[in-house]
This record gives structure tokens, sequence and C-alpha cells, in this order.
């Protein structure tokens, strides 16, 4: 079926999750919806406030601009606008924005009768955003603990926070999540190329199905996951590797405070060992 056809098809009015027939309509290809334009509105002004801050900070210059969180003194309260004030802004208008595109990623899903899995996918990596400016920041005691939003000052906020850790890699957590992490690109690289060796062969060769698909892999291996299976198996690898990231970092300081090497002290204190 042509595209336009389809898109004629499926654009009903109606299930949407909240304000009726308000804002149930099109433009170009977007749905709008009541969530597409809290999305505008929370991503318009976030973006306003970071291009204030920008004004007021000492570069323009896009790989320096930083709008960094409040002094660790201001603790949980608000703090003035230009210390720290801008930053509290925008994480909310961040997680409005993220939080209403998750909104209407569910309302496209019911209004097409398919299954909400693409926002719970979405949610996860809100989550992780979550952990890094809310949650760990609340249990340590202050907004400071954030991330400043920054393209080169996020990537210092990341290594400073991981030598406070004396050698992050020895977060279990952290393994758990890099181990996801390269596990869910491998799943996808055997994915493409097993799809594209049988979907797109060469022109005058027969497309292969996914019989040949299985049969490639139970030679190989001597058993194939499905076409369905490796489809719930990338979803659960990428969602882990983005749940034990949201772990490692919220562990990281509220749970433990001391270098991670020596987390792993309970191994040579086991009493086996005496
Ligand atoms: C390809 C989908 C498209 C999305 C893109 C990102 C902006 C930011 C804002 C100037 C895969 C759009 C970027 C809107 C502009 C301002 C104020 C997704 C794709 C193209 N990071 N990070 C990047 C964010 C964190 C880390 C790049 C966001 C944590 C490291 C980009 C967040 C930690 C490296 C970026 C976030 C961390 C990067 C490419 C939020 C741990 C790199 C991202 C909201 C997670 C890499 C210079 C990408 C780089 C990079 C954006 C959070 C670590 C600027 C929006 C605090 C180590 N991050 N990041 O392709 O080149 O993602 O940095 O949480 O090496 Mg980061
Ligand atoms: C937070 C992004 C959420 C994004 C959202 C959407 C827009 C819209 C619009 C394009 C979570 C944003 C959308 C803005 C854009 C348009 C139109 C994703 C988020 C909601 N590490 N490490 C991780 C590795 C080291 C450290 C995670 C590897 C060092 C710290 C991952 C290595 C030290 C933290 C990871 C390595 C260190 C991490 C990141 C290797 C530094 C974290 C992925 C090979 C000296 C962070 C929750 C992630 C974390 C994190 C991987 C090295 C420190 C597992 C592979 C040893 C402090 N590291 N790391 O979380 O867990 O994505 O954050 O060396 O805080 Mg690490
Ligand atoms: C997959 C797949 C599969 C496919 C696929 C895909 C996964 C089965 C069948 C999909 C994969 C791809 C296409 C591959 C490429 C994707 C990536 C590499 C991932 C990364 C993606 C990007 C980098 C692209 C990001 C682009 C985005 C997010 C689009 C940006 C769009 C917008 C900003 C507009 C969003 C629209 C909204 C919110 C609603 C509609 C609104 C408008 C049109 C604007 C007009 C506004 C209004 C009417 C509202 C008014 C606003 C108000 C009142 C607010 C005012 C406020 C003020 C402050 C002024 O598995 O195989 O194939 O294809």
């Amino acid at each position: 079926m042509a595209m336009l056809n389809f898109e004629r098809k499926y654009r009903v009015r109606g299930g949407t999750l909240i304000g009726g027939d308000l804002f149930d309509f099109w433009v170009g290809p977007f749905y709008v919806g009541f969530f597409g334009v809290t999305t505008i509105f929370f991503s318009l002004l976030g973006t306003l406030l970071i291009v204030y801050g920008a004004s007021i900070g000492p570069t323009w210059s896009i790989w320096q601009i930083t709008i960094n969180p409040p002094d660790l003194k201001y603790g949980l309260g608000l703090a003035p606008l230009k210390e720290g004030g801008l930053w509290q802004l925008i994480t909310i208008c961040a997680i409005g924005a993220f939080g209403s595109w998750a909104l209407r990623q569910a309302e496209i899903s019911r209004k097409l009768g398919m299954g909400y899995h693409v926002p719970v996918a979405f949610s996860v990596a809100i989550f992780a955003y979550v952990a890094l400016v809310v949650i760990r920041p609340v249990l340590l005691g202050a907004w400071g603990h954030g991330f400043p939003y920054g393209i080169f000052s996020h990537l210092d906020w990341v290594s400073n926070v991981g030598y406070q850790y004396l050698h992050f890699h020895y977060n279990p957590a952290h393994m758990l999540a890099v181990t996801f992490f390269f596990t869910t690109t491998f799943a996808l690289s055997l994915h493409g190329s097993l799809v594209l060796s049988a979907a797109n062969p060469p022109g005058g060769q027969q497309v292969k199905t996914a019989e040949h698909e299985n049969t490639y892999f139970r030679d190989l291996i001597g058993w194939s996951i499905g076409t369905l299976g490796i489809h719930r198996l990338g979803l659960f690898l990428a969602l882990s590797a983005g749940f034990w990231s949201a772990v490692c970092i919220i562990i990281s300081g509220p749970f433990w405070t001391r270098g991670w090497p020596e987390w792993w002290g309970w191994w040579l204190n086991l009493p086996i060992w005496r």
C-alpha cells in the first residue's frame, strides 16, 4: 500500500489519552495531540532558557556553552536564576518535554491499536536521565550533584565523578551496563547483517525468507532464537543497558562512598580464604 493511502486508512480521530478531539489532528507528517503541544511548549521554553543562559555566559561557542547546576550550598532549595536557577528551570522543561514525548508515543500506539513497547522503552532512557538529575541529587541532598548542560562540560562531569570513585570501571553495575551496551550493538550487527543477507540479495537472485535465517544460525551455532525472538532479545538488552546505567550512578554516592575498587573487598573477605 502506498504511504498516502496507508495514512488515510490509519489517520482517524479518537483514542486520545486526554483532551478528546482537541488537538486530535496532523500537521504535515506529524501527529499533534495534547502532548505534542506540551512537547513543543516545554522544548521551546527549555531551548530559549538555554539560549538566555548562553547570552549571559562568557561564550557563544556551541562546544563551550554550559548551563551549570547550583552550588552545593543551595542544597535542595531554589537557586537564583544566574546561579543555577536556570539549570533548575531547564531540568523541569526537559522532564516535561521527555515525559510529553513518551505520552505522545503512547497516544499514537493507542490510536493504532499497537502495544506500548516504544513508550515503555523510551521511559527507560528518561529514567536514566532522571536518575542523574533528580534521584541521585535528592539522595545526596543537593541539586549541585546534577550534570551541567553543555557539550564538553557534561563530559568533564562524567570524568570527574568517575575519578571521585577512583576507578569507575570497578563499579559492578557499570560493568553490567557496559556489557549490555556492547551486547546490544553485537546483537544488532548480527540481526542487520542476517536480514540483509537474506532479504536483499544482489540483482537477479531470489529473496530468502525466515527459513533461511533460522537455518543459518542452526548451522552455525546449533540454535536459532527466531524472527520475533531476536527483537525481544534486542529490546531486553537495550533496556537492561539503560537500567543498569541508572543503577550504577544512583549507587555511586548514596550507597557507596569509597573507591569502587574497594567494594570488591567482599571477595577477599569471604570465609573460604581463611
Ligand atoms: C544518535 C539520537 C540523536 C540525539 C543527539 C543528541 C543535544 C544537546 C545541547 C548545546 C545517541 C542531541 C544533543 C540536544 C545539545 C546543548 C546545551 C542518540 C542519538 C544527536 N548527553 N555523552 C553526547 C546528551 C549524558 C557522554 C553527544 C543528552 C550523561 C559521553 C550529545 C543527554 C552521561 C559522550 C550528547 C546526555 C553522558 C556523550 C552524542 C541527556 C552518561 C560522548 C549523543 C539529556 C549518559 C558524546 C561531546 C548521542 C560526545 C556524547 C547528548 C547525558 C556521557 C551532545 C541530550 C550525563 C561520554 N552526549 N551524557 O549520539 O561526542 O546519543 O560528546 O541526558 O562522547 Mg552525553
Ligand atoms: C542519560 C540519555 C537520556 C536521554 C534522553 C533523551 C533530547 C532531544 C532532540 C535530536 C543513559 C534526550 C533527548 C535532548 C534531542 C533532537 C531533535 C542515557 C541517558 C531522555 N563508561 N560512566 C555510563 C562506559 C568510564 C561514568 C553509562 C564505557 C570511566 C559516570 C554507560 C566506558 C569513567 C557515568 C557507560 C566507560 C566513567 C558513567 C552511560 C569505557 C570516567 C554515568 C550510558 C569503554 C573517567 C553514566 C546513568 C547511559 C550513567 C555512565 C559506559 C568509562 C564514569 C554504561 C563503555 C572509567 C560518572 N558509562 N565511565 O547511562 O550510568 O545512558 O548514567 O571506558 O553517570 Mg562510564
Ligand atoms: C524503526 C524500525 C522500523 C522502521 C523505522 C524505524 C526503529 C520496523 C518500518 C525508525 C528509525 C529510523 C527512521 C532511523 C533513523 C533514526 C535514528 C537514527 C534515531 C534518532 C532520530 C533523530 C536524530 C531524529 C530526531 C527528530 C525528531 C525528534 C523530530 C523533530 C520534530 C519536531 C521538533 C516536531 C515534533 C512534533 C510535535 C511535538 C507535534 C506536532 C507539532 C508541530 C508540527 C508544530 C506545530 C505546533 C503546534 C500545532 C502546537 C502549537 C504549539 C504551542 C501552543 C506551544 C507554543 C509555545 C511557546 C513557548 C511559543 O524498527 O522497522 O521502518 O522506520
